[in-house]
Order: C-alpha cells, then structure tokens, then sequence
C-alpha cells in the first residue's frame, strides 16, 4: 500500500465530519497493522476535540466494508449495554465519526479506505506493563469484553481474517515459506526453523480438539495485546477495549494467551537482549484471576484448565507468525530496522520456553482459580 503521502491524507480529513479547526496532525501509537494519526481540532469556546483518523490496512484486511460492518454491530451492540449499566458509552466503546456523506468509511481516490474514532481521552494504552495492576485491570475488562459479547449473533459476524487463528493452518503457510524462502533468508535461521518444526503438536492442539467438538466457539477479541485497551488515567481502571478489526467467533483460551504472550513478559516484544525475556508468573497469576473474573462465570472448567496452553499456543503462533513474515520479506507487520521480524520471533520462542519450563507451576495458578 506504501506510506500515507499528505495529499492522500488530507483528502481523507476533508471527507470526514469534523467540528473545528485543525490544528495539529501526527502519526500515533505503536500498532503492527494500520496508519493511525491523532488529530487535534480547536472548536471555537469549546476547547481542543482530539480524534483517531486510520487508513485501514487492505492488504491484511481485504474486505473492509465486512470489517465496518463488524465494528458497527458490535460497538451499537456494546452500547446499549453500556447504557444499561449506567456507563459511559462515550469513553467505554469506540464511536465511530462518520464521512461528509454519512458512512461509517471514506474510500479515497487511490481505493483505500479511511475511517475516524473518537479519541478516548484521559485515558492510555500501554506498549509494557507499568504497574501490575493495570495488567489485571486489562484483563478484567477483557474478560467483560468476552461475557457482555456473550450473546452476540455471532453468527452475523463476518471473518475479516480467515482462519486468524487457525495455527494448524498457519503451520503450512510457515513451511511452505521456508520452501520458497524468496528472500533468500531460511539458512541463516535454521535454528529458529528447527523450533517451529519441533512443536507441530502445538501448532495441532486447538484445532484437534475443535475438530472433536470439545471446544466452545465463542465471539472473541483475537489481539488481546495490552496496548489494545486504554486505562482510564484516574480509576486506573480498563476503559475500553479498542481495535476491534479481528472480533470473530474464536477460542477464550486464546484470547487470554494473546494478552499473557505480550503483557506477562518481562521484556518488550522486539527485545534484543533475550536474558531480559521471561514469562513472569506473578503477572500470569494476576491475568489469570481478573480474566476469569472479568468472565463472570460464563467459562468452562475446561476452557479454564487450557489457559496455560493458550498462553504457549498464541506465543508460539505469534512467533512462527513473525519468521514467516521474516521469510516471506516483511509484507505483513510494520517494522521499524532490519530484522525486525527476527528479533520479534526470537523473544515470542524464548518465551515459549519459559513457559515449557514453568507448565507445573502455570497448571497450579490455574487450579486455584478453577473452583
Ligand atoms: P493497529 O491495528 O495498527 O494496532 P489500533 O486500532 O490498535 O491499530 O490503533 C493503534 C493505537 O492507536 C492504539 O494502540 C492506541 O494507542 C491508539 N488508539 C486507537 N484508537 C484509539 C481511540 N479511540 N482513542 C485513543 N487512542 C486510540
Ligand atoms: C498485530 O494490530 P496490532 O498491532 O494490535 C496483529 C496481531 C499480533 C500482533 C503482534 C490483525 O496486532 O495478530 O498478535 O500484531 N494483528 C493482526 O504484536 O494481524
Ligand atoms: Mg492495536
């Protein structure tokens, strides 16, 4: 899709309705997928309105008008909830800011698509833990996130991303880019190739039991990263849950792993210096108790027991994810120095490690928490 020029965002801006004058523009937060700006408006006696613009990324998300579909329904559907409670439906689910023309999306002249949120303010998303406590607020608010969709129409929802989760699936593309291996690059992480291949039973273990009708389908978050909810900075407490793109019919036990996988380590994910990478079981107690509270009730003792190996299964897939990408030539996430990638699926193994060498001690936090 190649960078946003100012031209293309600037005829996204004059299609969208805004109040004000604007006053300042800058590229904004630190996803993988889209372009997001902030943009700050000045309306005159009522002070500054901030507001997320993002050009969607349609090469990962083909089907952009599904997705917009998807974000409406739930985020309407989280509303009235929202309302119900007595919460605030402003600051506690994403409002969509519709086009000149009243749609939720502005496609522009070269064919990609724009659409605009209200800026959460007072409130942040946070690329590390800072304080273990916000780490259980995520998850309580993750953990509501899943029970308030609980009874979502689940299957109005459309699959943005086919087979998101599927790591069988994603297991051959993985080795069918180390077949290819355009770039030129397989010899040189043989040993990175040798982890993947190593763990085919991990890559096999959700969608075996799926295939076997074990495991309940329920409408999920999928990229359940700590920078994907926003701590309100007063309370403390989780606000929001934000970037819905990937919500799908999905496994709980994966979206607890996805947030353990990024929040529970003790280093950033493109961390260097792998001695600083671990898998910190206070922090996997504490997601742990708040995910299943979050839950109210509405987990199976068995989707429960799997936390600890959706926790391996998301950090495994998260990092064949990464290598694949390294392979294929970097077309997926955004990165930001060479071998980006490599160092990203470096931290995700070693973690996986880690956590093969604490499984009785993950299996035993879980236990307490399965009453
Ligand atoms: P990506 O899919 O690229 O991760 P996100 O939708 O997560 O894109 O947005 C990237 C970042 O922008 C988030 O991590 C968050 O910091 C910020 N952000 C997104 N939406 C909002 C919002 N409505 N209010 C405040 N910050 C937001
Ligand atoms: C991407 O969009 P973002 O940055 O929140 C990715 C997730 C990965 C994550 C790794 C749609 O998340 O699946 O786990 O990067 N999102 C998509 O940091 O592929
Ligand atoms: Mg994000």
């Amino acid at each position: 899709m190649g960078m946003v020029s100012n031209r293309q965002k600037d005829e996204a801006i004059a299609n969208f309705r805004f109040e004000g004058v604007l006053i300042d523009e800058r590229p904004y937060g630190s996803g993988h997928i889209n372009d997001t700006f902030l943009l700050t408006f000045d309306i005159s006696g009522m002070g500054l309105l901030r507001v997320i613009l993002q050009r969607m990324n349609k090469e990962i998300f083909t089907q952009p008008e599904e997705l917009m579909e998807n974000v409406l329904g739930v985020t309407s559907y989280l509303r009235k909830k929202i309302i119900e409670n007595g919460g605030d439906p402003e600051r506690e689910t994403l409002n969509i800011i519709r086009t000149v023309a009243n749609r939720p999306y502005y496609v522009d002249s070269q064919g990609d698509y724009w659409r605009c949120y209200k800026f959460i303010d007072g409130a942040t998303s946070y690329d590390q833990v800072e304080k273990p406590d916000d780490f259980y607020q995520s998850a309580v608010s993750f953990g509501n996130f899943q029970r308030l969709l609980a009874d979502y129409p689940a299957e109005t929802l459309h699959e943005t991303i086919k087979g998101f989760h599927d790591t069988k699936a994603r297991f051959e593309v993985f080795k069918k880019a180390v077949e290819a291996d355009v770039c030129g690059r397989a010899a040189s992480v043989q040993k990175e190739i040798d982890f993947v291949l190593a763990h085919e039973d991990v890559a096999n273990v959700f969608g075996d039991m799926l295939a076997a009708g074990e495991l309940p389908l329920r409408v999920t978050h999928n990229d359940t990263k700590l920078n994907n909810i926003m701590i309100d900075d007063k309370t403390g407490k989780g606000i929001c849950v934000i970037d819905l793109d990937t919500v799908m019919p999905g496994l709980a036990m994966n979206d607890f792993g996805d947030s353990i996988r990024f929040g529970a380590s003790t280093g950033a994910e493109d961390e260097i210096d792998l001695s600083k990478v671990s898998c910190d079981m206070e922090l996997f107690d504490l997601y742990a108790k708040g995910y299943i509270e979050g839950c109210g009730g509405k987990l199976t003792k068995k989707e429960i027991e799997l936390m600890p190996m959706g926790a391996k299964v998301m950090t495994f897939e998260c990092g064949m994810r990464f290598l694949t990408d390294y392979l294929e030539g970097d077309h997926y996430f955004k990165i930001h120095r060479e071998h980006h990638n490599l160092d990203r699926c470096r931290t995700q193994f070693k973690l996986v490690e880690d956590m093969e060498a604490k499984w009785d001690i993950m299996q035993e936090i879980i236990r307490k928490y399965n009453v």
